[in-house]
């Protein structure tokens, strides 16, 4: 049985959150393969609300485990808290048993928050706009093979390994960013969040991953930020840390390439980001804020105002290309509802120069999208349920998209609540 990967295909916030939790019930496993408490995934069913931002969408469904895979930096305060708020919500992960976390998945130290918030504050204007939640340096430790992980919590030189880590970091703040800290009080805090976790089944997660398949069971890699914020193709440098392409479910859950089956691409009707970074199609008009009004575009971890655009075809078409997908999901049609005219990229211009890819240095470059205008359908959609009650000019619109970008739609997302969604093809 293959692995099935859900990730998002534009600059994360895609509604990724909302439909793992509505294919979770069809899945025995989803396993989180990167990121950290930078996302935030929203969900809503049956009146509730949810933002997971370590823990894997699939946590309501029942009978589904779950797991926090290799390739993610938890940070074990803001882990324990997102428990907590869980567990007084009415669903308590430890009774449930749904919940697992990987041996290999690397800590985030308090010391890793503050060396990203000095980062930032030292970049001042050039800044990337990262989260703060010390993703960046938690990743840089990783590779640096300097970083600290679940499996270490048990070993009897854990907290000589964690000082260790620690002073270096000081050194680096103060040197550096000339800032002295003392995390002594939020130790505690993060011994105390240690011994929590530790009640959660800690595994060998790519064993236990490759078994789920071995034994015929259904597997869904979640993926978290969006194909335009990979670390190796994204628009560097303003970019998250880790790999939220495909190939990252193989190497965040350790998973063979052969073993991948649908590759589900998720992407608004429309195009946001959150952060600094270049975003050919934004809109700086009374458009783009009614798509931000409209769209309730707001950072789901930070509440920071996301930027709003036209939907981007050359990036989408990369993405989709990068990723080896296999299905289109479309989320925030009804976002669009109000509006006369919809405008989509679908190239790019340079002085005189076309071009149908995003260029290498997007940040350097002033790129003027070309914008093909479509007819809106100025109708509630809300609350459609079936594909032949959607209104002809959206479907003219995901034709003109499916058709581009040479994968169908099939899904369609038409509000935040999981009852909004249609089947498409
Ligand atoms: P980081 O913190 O090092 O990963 O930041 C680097 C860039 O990645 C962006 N990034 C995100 N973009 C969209 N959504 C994210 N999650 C939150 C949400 C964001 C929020 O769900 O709304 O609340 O602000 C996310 N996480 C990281 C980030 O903005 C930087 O551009
Ligand atoms: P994620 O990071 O990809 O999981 O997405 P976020 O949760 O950060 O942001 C998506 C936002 O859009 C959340 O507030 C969702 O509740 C909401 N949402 C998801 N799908 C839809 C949709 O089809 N229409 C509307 N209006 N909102 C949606
Ligand atoms: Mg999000």
């Amino acid at each position: 049985m293959p692995v099935d990967i859900i990730l998002g295909l534009q600059w994360g916030d895609e509604g990724k959150g909302k439909i793992v939790d509505l294919l979770s019930a069809h899945y025995d496993l989803v396993a989180r393969f990167q990121g950290g408490p930078n996302a935030g995934h929203t969900l809503e069913f049956s009146g509730k609300k949810f933002v997971l931002n370590t823990i894997p969408s699939g946590v309501f469904a029942n009978g589904t485990m779950n797991l926090i895979g290799s390739g993610v930096v938890i940070d074990v305060i803001a882990l324990k808290n997102e428990i907590l708020r869980l567990k007084d919500a009415g669903y308590d992960l430890l009774e449930k048993g749904n919940l697992m976390i990987s041996k290999r998945a690397h800590l985030i130290l308090p010391t890793h928050r503050l060396l990203d918030e000095a980062s930032e504050n030292q970049m001042g204007e050039g800044k990337i706009g990262t989260t703060r939640k010390g993703i960046g340096p938690a990743y840089t430790d990783k590779f640096g093979r300097a970083g600290l992980r679940m499996g270490d919590i048990n070993e009897p030189d854990f907290k000589q390994k964690y000082f260790s880590l620690v002073a270096k970091h000081e050194t680096v703040l103060k040197q550096l960013y000339n800032v002295e800290v003392s995390v002594t009080e939020e130790e505690e805090v993060f011994f105390d969040a240690i011994a929590f976790l530790a009640d959660f089944p800690l595994v060998d997660s790519e064993l236990l991953v490759n078994d789920y398949l071995i034994q015929g069971k259904k597997v869904l890699a979640e993926g978290a930020q969006g194909t335009l914020l990979d670390v190796d193709f994204g628009s560097y440098p303003y970019v998250t840390s880790s790999t939220t392409t495909a190939a990252g479910a193989c190497v965040g859950l350790g998973i063979a390439p052969g073993k991948v089956g649908e590759v589900i691409g998720i992407f608004k009707a429309y195009c946001t980001r959150v952060g600094a970074g270049p975003f050919p199609t934004e809109l700086h008009d009374e458009t783009g804020e009614l798509l931000r009004k409209t769209g309730n575009e707001f950072g789901a971890v930070s509440g920071r105002p996301r930027r709003t655009g036209w939907l981007d075809l050359p990036a989408l078409k990369q993405a989709i290309l990068l990723n080896g997908v296999t299905q289109l999901i479309m989320t925030k049609a009804d976002v669009l509802s109000e509006l006369e005219t919809i405008y989509v990229c679908t190239r790019y211009r340079e002085g005189d120069i076309e071009r149908a890819h995003m260029p290498y240095a997007l940040h350097r470059q002033e790129l003027q999208p070309v914008l093909k205008a479509m007819n809106g359908w100025k109708e509630d959609i809300r609350n459609t349920s079936f594909r032949n009650e959607i209104p002809e000019a959206l479907q003219a619109y995901i034709r003109f998209i499916e058709t581009e970008a040479g994968v169908p739609v099939t899904l369609l997302s038409v509000g935040p609540n999981r009852r909004q969604t249609i089947r498409y093809h």
